[in-house]
This record gives C-alpha cells, structure tokens and sequence, in this order.
C-alpha cells in the first residue's frame, strides 16, 4: 500500500496539469482574465516578455521576481507557491506555469485540484509524503511562530496520528485529503484575488 502511494499521486497531478490546460483556464478566465494576467506577466519582466505572444515564445520570469507581486509577497508559502508551479523544477514560471498558478488559487478552481498542489507546495522536501518536519515547516508558516517549538511539534505529532489511515507516521496524498476533509476551511490559505 505505501510503495504505490508516490505513483498514485505522480498520476494525479500529471492529470491534474492536464486539466488545468484545457478546463481551468476556461472556467476562470472568462472576463479576458488570460489578457490581463498576460499584462501582469509582462509587467513583472518587460525587458524579458514581449507583448507580441503569438509565436508562443519560450520565456521564463525567474522566481525572484514573481514572488514579489502583490499577491504573494505576503503569502509565507510564496516561494512554494511558485516552485510548485514551476516545470523546470528551477523555479522560473513560463506564462502557461503562470496561469497554471493563478487558476488553482483562484477561488473557483476545484477542491480537489487545490489540494494537490497543496500537498505538493506542503512537501517541502519533495519526497510526496507530508512528514512531521514539513507540516512543522507549514505550520510555523501558518501561525507567523506564535506557538511555541513544544506546541508546534505536539500540534503536527496529533495531526498526523489522527490523519494517517496505513500507520506509517507520515501523509501520503490518501492521509491528506483525510486530514483536509476534517478542516473545510484548511485550503482557504490558497485564494488569491486577481
Ligand atoms: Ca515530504
Ligand atoms: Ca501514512
């Protein structure tokens, strides 16, 4: 059970990006949302991103720069975030990464689509377990390091007791959508405004 855990999330989110291409961009761009962030990603880096995208460019806005939009430079996951999105794994987000990202965050992309990528942006150490040392990372993250170390470590060591259902200490994708089922309000972190 636990060796087939990492392929069954690997297939998730390779479905996943297919989806985003074809359905996401559709259901959350419909007030030209795909011109406008066009303009965003410009913006971020005119001496890199033309205006002119018909020829599809292959351009790349290093992470650096994208953290510091409006939108994430207050999010404490915003290096996450982007690294996540990024598939050169380098960080660097080419537009259809950057559309990939605002689409999931947005408020109507789908529950399920947003718990991928949080697990994904949660596994810090990109290994497709959420282990005690990385929801330690998230939680410090979420609560701005108001509990102390002590709370920190007994908060994570009774959410992974309570969320891990094959008892190998650790969350696998099948743990974390239990644990996320228990919290409604867990994936609300990933809205951002456009
Ligand atoms: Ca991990
Ligand atoms: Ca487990």
């Amino acid at each position: 059970m636990t060796g087939t855990a990492p392929s069954i999330v690997h297939e998730q989110h390779q479905s996943a990006s297919f989806h985003l291409s074809t359905l996401l961009r559709l259901s959350v761009c419909p007030h030209n949302g795909e011109t406008s962030l066009h303009g965003r990603y410009h913006e971020l880096a005119p001496h890199l991103v033309p205006m002119d995208y018909t020829n599809d460019p292959d351009v790349k806005i290093p992470l650096a720069l994208i953290v510091n939009m409006p939108e994430l430079k207050e999010n404490p996951f915003r290096n996450r975030i982007v690294e996540s999105f990024s598939e050169d794994g380098q960080g660097n987000l080419s537009f259809n990464d950057f559309v990939d990202m605002f689409s999931v965050l947005s408020e109507m992309a789908p529950r399920e689509l947003k718990a991928i990528y949080a697990f994904k942006i949660y596994d810090f150490n990109v290994d497709n377990y959420i282990c005690k040392e990385d929801l330690e990372q998230t939680l410090n993250r979420l609560t701005k390091e108001e509990l102390t170390p002590e709370e920190v470590i007994l908060v994570c060591e009774k959410a992974i007791e309570e969320a891990d259902l094959d008892g190998d200490s650790k969350l696998s994708f099948a743990d974390f959508e239990n644990m996320i089922s228990r919290a409604p309000d867990f994936l609300s972190t990933f809205h951002i405004r456009i």
